[in-house]
């Protein structure tokens, strides 16, 4: 390999079979400002966007901006933004080299020059990839108003740290000036995503002022989406291997799946690319398909990753392979299925079949600890919501509480069976403090739920509670075998 880098200069020097921007970045205007540049974006809308761009639409092309860390802006920087994007399959690997971020803005290091690409009114358009847990909720749902960089944020409106304080400078910033408003797109795994922002914002800036809380309220659009695509976080060996095959260095190049969905609600009154061309379903309510997604594909991938560790699975399709695990993700399914709308046309079997596929696509190797990250904020619109409608309609959601169970187990077993630092989550001091290790199996789940803010204020607490600690007494007793075998499922080596 040499030691040249991927840039505009030596793009046209890449191998005949390495796909490239089939256009000219420099008459690219930037109209979307992207918060959030992570793996998962430059598998998904950049791409989604490259496609745009590559088709002919020169409006679009994307500011990313890091909301912490320099990472990502240190490794394509001097790449002119250009990175590879692999699509994996069991044998198989295609390359492309996407264009469409143009340019590349770390907020702690320059949030005044961040407020500006906001400000610009040529930015019609912010996404947001900045995961769950930026969304700072309190355990109620709510914003959560004492969080440090919140407080931070309503004091110094011109140095933000979080997402809320950018969006919210900068609506008030173009507002002032008489610019039309950006259309807001969220793209995080959010039941009613752009609604959620959107509240949460309007609480944010009526912290600051009424009348600015008013104008987000009533004049800027949050449509909702829902964003699909598996991307296992890159290792150095796939660094190597890429740069390899092109021949000069990508110190950055993003894994992925064949597989990628984007349904979007179509309401955006500062224009938007004309995505339906380029595969992306355009809407007028997106959540039919967003609570497929987040129950079935989010709920058994969250499944497999705390049974998988407790297991000793290291990768999604390794779990995925273990017949108990698989049966226990039926019966999931199963559970979840009902609690989806039944009269908009959803077809549940043909997405679960699709699942299965994806899950055992052996040349992801999707690391379990990477999806076991963060389960306190991912576990309830996954697993919680679900098992509430159930029980509500008058069944018991046994399965779906395992989930909850195989979350404490796996923190529980950090420092033990598991490296401390495996997976992490925005609860760990608190659930450190909690020690729940040294209570019961009930107390636990209780301090839990109720550190979490599980099931908050439902009828249906108690029961989650019960069913959750009953399945936690067997995983401390006997593992995942028994508590699967309590389910009626056989591990193989029973
Ligand atoms: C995963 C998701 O890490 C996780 O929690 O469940 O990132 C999942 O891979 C994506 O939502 C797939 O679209």
């Amino acid at each position: 390999m040499t030691n040249r880098r991927l840039s505009n200069n030596t793009l046209q020097a890449l191998p005949a079979s390495v796909a490239i921007p089939g256009y000219d970045r420099d008459q690219i205007v930037p109209g979307i400002v992207h918060l959030g540049v992570g793996a998962f974006h430059r598998a998904h809308q950049a791409a989604y966007i490259d496609d745009c761009l590559m088709a002919g639409e020169t409006d679009w092309g994307i500011v990313g901006v890091s909301l912490r860390s320099a990472d990502t802006s240190d490794a394509l920087g001097p790449q002119d933004g250009l990175y590879s994007l692999a699509v994996r399959s069991s044998g198989s690997e295609g390359l492309r080299v996407v264009g469409s971020i143009l340019s590349m803005l770390v907020a702690p290091q320059d949030p005044g020059a961040v407020l500006a690409a906001l400000t610009e009114p040529r930015t019609r358009i912010v996404t947001l990839t900045i995961t769950e847990k930026a969304y700072l909720r309190a355990a109620g749902g709510g914003l959560d108003t004492a969080h440090p960089d919140i407080v931070h944020d309503l004091a110094n409106p011109d140095l933000p740290r979080t997402a809320h304080g950018f969006l919210v400078e900068s609506l008030s910033r173009r507002r002032a000036a008489g610019i039309q408003p950006f259309t807001v797109l969220c793209c995080d795994n959010l039941p009613a995503n752009g609604a959620t922002l959107h509240r949460l914002l309007v609480e944010f800036a009526a912290l600051r002022n009424t009348d600015l809380a008013r104008h987000i309220a009533d004049e800027v659009a949050f449509p909702s989406s829902m964003v699909d695509r598996i991307v296992p976080a890159t290792t150095g060996a796939d660094r190597a291997r890429i740069s390899g095959q092109l021949g000069v260095e990508d110190a950055w190049p993003v894994m992925t799946e064949p597989f990628c969905q984007w349904v979007v609600e179509d309401d955006f009154p500062a224009g938007r690319p004309a995505w339906e061309k380029f595969g992306v379903t355009m809407v007028g309510d997106v959540g039919p398909f967003e609570d497929m997604k987040l129950r079935l594909l989010n709920g058994s991938h969250s499944a497999i990753a705390y049974l998988g560790l407790l297991s000793g699975h290291e990768t999604v399709d390794r779990a995925f392979a273990d017949p108990a695990i698989r049966q226990f993700v039926d019966g999931l399914w199963a559970e979840a299925i009902p609690t989806l709308p039944q009269d908009v046309g959803l077809d549940t079997a043909d997405y679960t079949a699709q699942l299965a596929e994806r899950f055992s696509n052996t040349a992801l190797a999707h690391r379990t600890a990477q999806i076991a990250n963060d389960g306190s904020q991912k576990l309830p619109q996954r697993i919680v919501a679900s098992a509430m409608e159930r029980l509500s309609g008058g069944a018991l959601p046994a399965h779906l509480m395992l989930v909850v169970a195989a979350w404490i187990a796996a923190c529980e077993a950090r420092g033990n069976a598991l490296p401390e630092n495996h997976f992490t989550d925005p609860l760990d001091a608190a659930l450190a403090a909690l020690d729940t290790r040294r209570q019961s199996a009930k107390d636990a789940a209780m301090a839990v739920f109720d550190l979490a803010g599980f099931a908050k204020g439902g009828a249906e607490r108690l029961t989650l509670v019960d069913l959750a600690a009953a399945h936690l007494e067997r995983l401390r007793r006997g593992g995942v075998a028994a508590a699967l075998t309590a389910l009626g499922i056989q591990a193989a080596n029973d």
